[in-house]
């Protein structure tokens, strides 16, 4: 069964996903918690993978600073409880706009599908001839609606999203998207993982003086994780074909192979991972983190001072 997110003092836990759990501070503001768990076809794990949600955590911290120029984001502290520190945030409440803002640099997942049925995605036409892995050229907006856990979000046309938020705030919404994706992808780029597609959650500071429709947007949830995007090495890229994830490969080809015994079509739950999936998938995280912001990363010590 996954772990049960973490009873916090103090704290009303609002929302878990597959892999993060929010919380609502006394302040009014949130602690959201990155986990250590992980999903693989769309399943949660029973296995988790130690430090992956301080990793994930310290990315997302990092691309916002890289980020700041560009859009400011929610983070206000990172000072949290003992039993989340390292990979947890204390963040602004923002008002959400019901839309996943996705944008796409590489056909894969569910644009693939799209591009496949209706030679187009999100109302967006594509040139003939695109294959799994084919290069997006200028990189698209693909909007999707948010889907309930477990569910699947669906991909909705950009007059959709003018229809939600209305035609400015719709205009912002795909022009900050992109404006991030470029600036990031470019970043992994230089680094050996190509960003496939990322998905950012957006909103505006309640109670903001120039008001619901003037407040400037904000960059909210995690951004740029393997978790939020879609992560390659680059030096495996091969249209015409699913291209290797960076983080989850080593997961996806031992429940696909004899050794777990798993049978996917079943619906029975996945096994629990052995300890070399779960060390060389956190050996991926790590490097991933590595590559990108340069750092080393050093777990945080969560023994209790004495
Ligand atoms: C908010 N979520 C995502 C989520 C489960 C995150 C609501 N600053 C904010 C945020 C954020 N981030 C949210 N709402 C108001 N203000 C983010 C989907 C869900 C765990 C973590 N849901």
């Amino acid at each position: 069964m996954p772990t049960a997110p973490p009873t916090l003092a103090g704290l009303t836990h609002l929302h878990s996903g597959k892999v993060r759990d929010l919380y609502a501070l006394p302040s009014g503001d949130l602690l959201m918690v990155a986990s250590d768990r992980i999903s693989a076809f769309d399943v949660v794990l029973d296995t988790t993978i130690p430090d992956k949600g301080e990793i994930l955590t310290r990315m997302s911290l990092w691309w916002f600073d890289q980020l700041a120029d560009l859009v400011p984001h929610h983070v206000l502290s990172t000072d949290v409880p003992d039993e989340v520190r390292g990979r947890a945030v204390v963040c602004r409440r923002l008002d959400m706009f019901p839309v996943e803002c996705v944008a796409r640099g590489y056909l894969t997942g569910s644009g693939l599908l799209d591009y496949r049925a209706d030679g187009e995605v999100c109302g967006i036409a594509l040139p003939p001839g695109l294959d799994d892995g084919s290069r997006l050229d200028p990189p698209i907006f693909t909007p999707a609606t948010k889907a309930d856990l477990g569910e699947h979000d669906e991909n909705v046309s950009f007059a959709a999203v003018e229809n939600a938020v209305g035609a400015a705030r719709a205009a912002q919404l795909r022009e900050v998207t992109l404006a991030v994706y470029a600036r990031a992808e470019g970043l992994a780029r230089e680094r050996g993982i190509i960003l496939a597609d990322t998905k950012l959650e957006l909103g505006v500071e309640r109670d903001h003086p120039d008001g619901p429709d003037g407040a400037p947007l904000v960059l909210a949830d995690e951004v740029l994780t393997p978790d939020s995007s879609r992560f390659w090495p680059a030096e495996d890229l091969r249209p015409g074909r699913p291209q290797p994830s960076f983080d989850k490969q080593v997961v996806r080809n031992w429940l696909l192979s004899p050794d777990s015994g798993w049978d996917r079509a079943s619906g029975q739950a996945p096994p629990p991972l052995p300890e070399d999936v779960v060390a060389l998938t956190r050996a991926r995280y790590v490097e991933a983190y590595e590559r990108l912001t340069g750092d080393t990363f050093v777990p945080t010590d969560r023994s209790r001072s004495l």
